[in-house]
């Protein structure tokens, strides 16, 4: 028995030394490769994340609710999207003075494909991005929502799906779980790399503030007018964000268990740095957005125990998210700009 010997006619330990310090060279790069943005989509083929989503059937008038699989972007462009999209146009004029109906916006928007589905035909997106907006008796907001925002997506050239999860019934708002089920119905659907969750009320100034991924969590709304275009304090993590499908699934997604206004995206705020992630954002200028001034409705009032539960992340972020997340499909709607999921999702 003879140990592994380098003597190739090369001098031994110092050879040894060299070969190692290659392949370790060769490893380095490979992690890196693997974890940055470009790459984003490799993720999924070796990263299996831990579900345990249950989605009850339905209550009867829709027999157990199949998912439909939607089929690939044809393929037609093989170059990549370039990294600058070529026609943004930078700075937005936004206001919601103007009245708009749903089929004036529909006819704006004539490339949009059913369920709100589009992806750039002259090149290959280089996400597939989900947004997911939680919503309940907004259709006000949705319209302005979806008039400014198709328009900036195709131009910032991402393959994209609209995903509305409309909470069924009039008992007290859940955001998380709504955000948790959108992601959940939107991964039965495709085979998408990135999920934005954003609020129905925020509309982007500038279309160079990206609806994507990046290597970490990014927040995309960081200078809203309602707060005087200034981030209220550094780690919040609501209104819009995207995050990959790793990043998601590393911090076991939003709590379920936030009912009525606030907390669930402070919740997550701290999964993430619990899980080593840093949070991204775009410069204040190119982050400015607007926020369409409305009441508070009813059941969707402060959650007063908010505080408590924010002091329990660190117990609670392994047992309560998508781990935990049940409820029942009542509708997948195709709109012609947007998909309508209507989900039961309980009462606290
Ligand atoms: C999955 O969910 C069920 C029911 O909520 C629970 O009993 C089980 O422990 C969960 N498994 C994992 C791996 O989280
Ligand atoms: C489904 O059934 C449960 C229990 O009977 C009920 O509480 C819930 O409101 C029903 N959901 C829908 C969407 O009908
Ligand atoms: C509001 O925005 C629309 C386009 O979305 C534009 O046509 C209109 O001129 C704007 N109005 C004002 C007062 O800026
Ligand atoms: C929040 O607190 C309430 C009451 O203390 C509890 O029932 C609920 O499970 C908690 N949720 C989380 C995410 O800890
Ligand atoms: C979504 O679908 C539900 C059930 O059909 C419907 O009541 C609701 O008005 C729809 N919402 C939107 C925004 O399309
Ligand atoms: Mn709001």
């Amino acid at each position: 028995m003879t140990g592994v010997t380098f003597s190739f006619g090369c001098f031994g330990r110092l050879c040894a030394l060299v070969t190692v310090l290659g392949v370790a060279q060769l490893l380095i790069a490979l992690v890196y490769i693997l974890y940055t943005e470009e790459t984003l989509s490799l993720v999924p083929f070796f990263y299996t994340p831990l579900l345990n989503i249950t989605r009850l059937p339905s209550n009867g008038s829709v027999d157990d609710m199949p998912s439909e699989t939607l089929t690939q972007a044809p393929s037609v462009a093989r170059e990549t999207c370039p990294e600058t999209p070529p026609h943004l146009v930078g700075p937005l004029t936004i206001n919601f003075t103007h009245s708009l109906s749903l089929e004036a916006v529909q006819k704006f928007n004539p490339e949009v494909m059913e369920g709100g589905r589009w992806w750039p035909k002259d090149c290959v997106a280089r996400q597939k991005v989900a947004i997911i907006i939680p919503f309940r008796h907004r259709e006000f907001h949705l319209r302005y929502w979806l008039h400014y925002l198709h328009p900036i997506l195709q131009r910032q050239q991402q393959e994209y799906a609209i995903y509305v999860i409309n909470q069924y019934g009039e008992t007290t708002f859940n955001r998380g779980m709504l955000m948790n089920v959108g992601y959940a119905e939107a991964r039965k659907q495709y085979d998408y790399d990135c999920f934005v969750f954003s609020d129905v009320d925020i509309v982007p100034m500038d279309d160079r503030n990206f609806y994507k991924c990046y290597s970490q969590p990014r927040h995309i709304s960081v200078a809203v007018d309602k707060f005087g275009f200034r981030l209220p304090y550094a780690q919040i993590f609501g209104g819009v964000t995207a995050l990959s499908l790793e990043q998601f699934t590393k911090i076991n997604g939003y709590p379920n268990n936030y009912w009525g206004w606030g907390g669930e995206d402070d919740d997550v705020s701290k999964r993430l740095s619990m899980r080593g992630m840093s949070i991204s954002r775009p410069d204040s200028q190119t982050g400015r957005c607007r926020m369409i001034k409305h009441q508070r409705e009813a059941h969707n009032a402060p959650n007063p125990k908010r505080f408590n539960n924010l002091s329990r992340t660190r117990q609670t972020i392994n047992s309560d998210g998508l781990n935990s997340l049940q409820y029942r499909v009542v509708s997948v709607e195709k709109n012609p700009l947007y998909t309508n999921v209507t989900v039961d999702i309980g009462k606290p």
